[in-house]
């Protein structure tokens, strides 16, 4: 066997970038991402992913000039390092990878939230230190030329594509279900590496457009089948709206936790644990958004369809055909719709999807009278947001479909003094602190708006449908809420975080709480039942919502990334739980359940990437 001493130095140094880069890899797989580790060959599956990659990765450095190669080489390694480094960052964030579609939209997303500073840790110039070594090293040998003989140049290629061979082998056993639920992004990490995950999601980005292209009339089959095998019953409220105007409250970063809880014997939520106690309270209903947060909800509200795994619709294809709530209000009573929000136009997209969408009107920032005193972190706070869109419903013509989309209780829940109506809480976050009284706050202005609407006599002809937009404490956050909670960490009691309340108010209706499993797709389904729209059997209509007050208690509450929840189970990181036990089920329970759950996410991406409800509109 050569000794190290005899290989020549430009081996030694290639074969120190490539372990050098290799075992960062590993490390941050480990040790910075929360990939779930079954099994002794999911660890050896997370050791052996980047190899290939990283092999040919270093290996373009030989196709650079005997000059350069060695600056080549090092360059790639600080790019290796770099794009590790900043996954990292980001999961610190998110605990999500990155997409090119989110990168795409971060101008509407203001970038990452809190400073990059407090993402960085002690311990992380670890990462960098190797590259020092090698820049040191390289300099020292900078007379000796770096030559790679073209029959080594070929042996690595060989090597690099044999390892990513083997890769795809190991994954098409041990992972066989991985394409058909790509958009778990931790699962594919988990499988390929994080460099080739990166350019997996940047040939996805490019399908939507070569999607779209290719489709005809004939793939709307698929539909057909899923409208005719849904299932539903009628229930006694079918109807129970119908004539009377829409007003849609999206609550930001409203969470169900706050409903009905006290903190030092003062209520988060007065207004809304009153109303409820005269309203339709939904108290088990998932958030189901993805990367396109308020955004997303809103999409699943008005066309019934999920998000996308990667980036907002409201961006990726705000020139689809949808047949979304304010086209069906209209064809169905000659209903007015209008959207309220009190941020730039642009933001998400709105201006642009709106249109698809088919409202009639976007009043935006430009339409409020928006300054500094009335306004905190993304804008005009909700109290004169609620007064100043009164005039502007007044001018509605009716019936009509309203939204209001509120904002101050948006991350990192900024608020200034006097417009805190409680205390904040006392955990080890501050976020988590600030969090109720912007929640409180939001209460607040939706109790004035109640009660301006019935001061102009809006109130009684409306049904109000209010829900929590998406989460507002993420996962970073959680071991503080379980400290305000006074609960214990455990993936089936932490899954409730997930939940949102959603509240329809209809004047004079009675009360009723319906704790049984939803989710924000469910809305739209409900919606239309009130308002006396069958949709049984139409697939210009499809919907993956069921109408929330018939709703079968087993059937999966859907998440983005794949995983699920029923009324019995939890399917969570690829882990089986009974809810009821809070344990751990071996006996495939939920696989039955995700076959399905697959093909709905995937038909739902069909009918977004392909555009397939322009074949369907009546
Ligand atoms: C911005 C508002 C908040 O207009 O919708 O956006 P979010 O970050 O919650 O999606
Ligand atoms: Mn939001």
């Amino acid at each position: 066997m050569k000794s190290l001493r005899s290989l020549s130095k430009t081996r030694l140094a290639v074969y120190a970038a490539l372990c050098s880069l290799w075992l960062k890899t590993v490390a941050v797989s480990f040790a910075g991402f929360n990939l779930t580790v079954h099994s002794w060959m999911d660890i050896l599956v997370i050791l052996a992913n980047p190899a290939g990659s990283i092999v040919l990765l270093l290996g373009f450095s030989f196709y650079f000039s005997k000059e350069l190669n060695r600056l080549a080489l090092f360059l790639i390694l600080l790019l290796g390092t770099g794009l590790l480094y900043a996954d990292l960052l980001y999961y610190r964030f998110y605990i999500d990878f990155v997409t090119v579609s989110v990168l795409f939209q971060f101008h509407n997303v203001g970038g990452i939230g809190p400073s990059t500073f407090e993402l960085i840790k002690r311990w992380d110039w670890l990462m960098f230190a190797d590259l020092f070594i090698f820049g040191a090293l390289f300099y020292k040998w900078r007379n000796i030329r770096m030559v790679i003989r073209p029959k080594r140049k070929k042996q690595y290629l060989t090597a690099g594509i044999a390892m990513l061979a083997a890769l795809v082998a190991i994954n098409a056993v041990h992972s066989a279900n991985l394409l058909k639920s790509q958009f778990n992004r931790h699962q594919l990490v988990k499988a390929v590496g994080p460099y080739n995950y990166h350019l997996y999601d940047i040939a996805m980005g490019l399908r939507p457009t070569i999607d779209r292209v290719f489709a005809d009339k004939k793939d709307t089959v698929e539909i057909e089948n899923y409208v005719s095998h849904k299932k539903g019953k009628e229930s006694p409220y079918f109807g129970a709206a119908e004539g009377k105007n829409l007003i849609l409250i999206s609550m930001e970063s409203m969470q169900n936790f706050v409903m009905n809880r006290e903190l030092d014997g003062q209520e988060i939520t007065p207004f809304l644990n009153g109303l409820i106690k005269e309203s339709f309270y939904f108290s088990q209903i998932y958030d189901q958004t993805a990367q396109g947060k308020t955004s997303d909800a809103e999409f699943m509200i008005d066309a019934g369809l999920y998000p996308l795994s990667s980036g907002s619709v409201f961006v990726r294809r705000p020139d689809n055909t949808f047949n979304s709530l304010p086209k069906i209000l209209e064809a169905h009573g000659n209903y007015y719709s209008a959207s309220f929000h009190g941020n730039d136009p642009e933001f998400w997209n709105r201006q642009n999807m709106y249109q698809s969408l088919g409202y009639d009107r976007f009043y935006s920032k430009p339409d409020y009278e928006v300054t500094p005193e009335n306004s905190i972190n993304y804008g005009i706070k909700d109290i004169p947001f609620f007064e100043q869109s009164i005039s502007h419903i007044m001018d509605l013509p009716q019936p009509f479909y309203a939204k209001f989309i509120t904002l101050t209780n948006h991350f990192p829940f900024l608020l200034n003094e006097e417009d805190q109506l409680i205390p904040q809480a006392n955990t080890e976050q501050e976020v988590v602190n600030r969090y109720v009284t912007t929640v409180r706050y939001q209460d607040e202005a939706i109790k004035k708006f109640f009660s301006s609407l019935k001061k102009k006599g809006l109130y009684e002809n409306s049904v109000f449908v209010l829900y929590g937009d998406h989460y507002g404490i993420s996962e970073k956050y959680q071991g503080a809420l379980n400290e305000l909670l006074d609960k214990d960490s455990d993936p089936v009691s932490e899954a409730a975080y997930k939940q949102v309340p959603v509240i329809i108010h209809i004047p004079g209706q009675k009360a009723r709480e319906i704790s049984s499993p939803g989710g924000e797709i469910d809305i739209r389904e409900t919606i239309l039942h009130l308002f006396g729209i069958k949709t049984k059997g139409k697939s210009q209509l499809v919907s993956f919502g069921h109408d929330l007050f018939t709703r079968d208690k087993s059937l999966p509450v859907i998440f983005r990334d794949g995983d699920f929840v029923t009324d019995s189970l939890l399917y969570k990181d690829d882990v089986c739980y009974d809810r009821k036990a809070g344990i751990e089920r071996q006996d495939g329970a939920c696989e039955r359940l995700q076959t399905r759950v697959n093909d709905e996410l995937n038909l739902s991406d069909e009918i977004i990437f392909r555009d397939l409800l322009r074949f369907l509109t009546k």
